[in-house]
C-alpha cells in the first residue's frame, strides 16, 4: 500500500466478510494501530436499539431476524458519521457496505469529500466456524436460525461486493478462520504496516 495506511497518514478502510468473521473483533486491533476510529453500523444500530430511539425503533425487528436494514436508512446513519471531527484522518468500517447500493453510496460520499478508499480486508471463515462462533457469543440475535439467515442474507446481497472490490484493485483476501493475533498479524502486512 506503499504507505497510504501509515499511522501518520490515516487510512480509510474497509472490513468485509460474513457474520462472524471476526470483523468486530479485528476493527478494534487495526483502527487503535491506525489512528483512526473503528465505525460498526452494527454496534450503532444495536446502540440505537438499546437506547430506544427513533432509528431503533425501526431497526429492532429487522435486526432480529437476521435482515438487513434498508439502504436508505443506513445511508443516512453512515453519511452523518463519517461526517464526524473524528474522521478527519480517516475510518475503518466494520459492516459497511453490505450491499452494492451500499458500495456504491459509500462511493459517492468519498467522491464528494474528495477521497477514496486505501483497502478492502475481506475476512473468509468457513461456515461450520461461523455458525459454532456465534453460538458461543450468544448475542440476542445469535439463534441458529437467525444466524443462518444472516449467513443467507450473506450470500445473497454481500458477496457480490467480493468481485466489485476486486475489479477496483482494492481487495485483500484474509484468512479468518486462524487465531485472533495471526488475523491481525495479516492484516498489518496486507496493509504494509508494522504491527
Ligand atoms: P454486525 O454487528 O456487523 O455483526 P456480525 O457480522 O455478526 O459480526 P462480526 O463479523 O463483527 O464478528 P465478531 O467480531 O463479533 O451486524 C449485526 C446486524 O446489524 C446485521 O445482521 C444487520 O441486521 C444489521 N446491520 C449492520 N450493518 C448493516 C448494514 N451495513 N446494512 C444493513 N444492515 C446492517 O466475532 C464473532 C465471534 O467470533 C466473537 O464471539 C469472537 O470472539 C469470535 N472470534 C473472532 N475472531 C475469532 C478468531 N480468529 N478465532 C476464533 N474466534 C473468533
Amino acid at each position: 500500500m506503499g504507505g497510504a495506511a501509515e499511522a501518520s497518514q490515516g487510512a480509510r478502510i474497509v472490513l468485509l466478510g460474513p457474520p462472524g468473521a471476526g470483523k468486530g473483533t479485528q476493527a478494534q486491533h487495526l483502527a487503535e494501530r491506525l489512528g483512526v476510529p473503528a465505525i460498526s453500523t452494527g454496534d450503532m444500530l444495536r446502540a440505537a436499539v438499546a437506547a430506544g430511539s427513533g432509528l431503533g425503533r425501526r431497526v429492532d425487528s429487522v435486526m432480529a431476524s437476521g435482515a438487513l436494514v434498508d439502504d436508505s436508512l443506513m445511508a443516512e446513519v453512515v453519511r452523518e458519521r463519517v461526517a464526524q471531527p473524528d474522521t478527519i484522518r480517516g475510518y475503518l468500517l466494520d459492516g459497511y457496505p453490505r450491499t452494492l447500493s451500499q458500495a456504491e453510496t459509500l462511493a459517492g460520499i468519498l467522491d464528494d469529500a474528495g477521497q477514496a478508499l486505501d483497502a478492502v480486508l475481506f475476512v473468509d471463515v468457513p461456515e461450520d466456524e461461523l455458525v459454532r462462533r456465534a453460538l458461543l457469543r450468544g448475542r440476542g440475535d445469535d439463534k441458529e436460525e437467525v444466524i443462518r439467515e444472516r449467513l443467507r442474507v450473506y450470500r445473497e446481497k454481500t458477496e457480490p461486493l467480493i468481485g466489485y472490490y476486486r475489479e477496483r484493485g482494492l481487495l485483500r483476501e484474509i484468512d479468518g478462520n486462524r487465531p485472533v493475533e495471526d488475523v491481525t498479524s495479516r492484516m498489518f502486512a496486507s496493509l504494509g504496516v508494522a504491527g
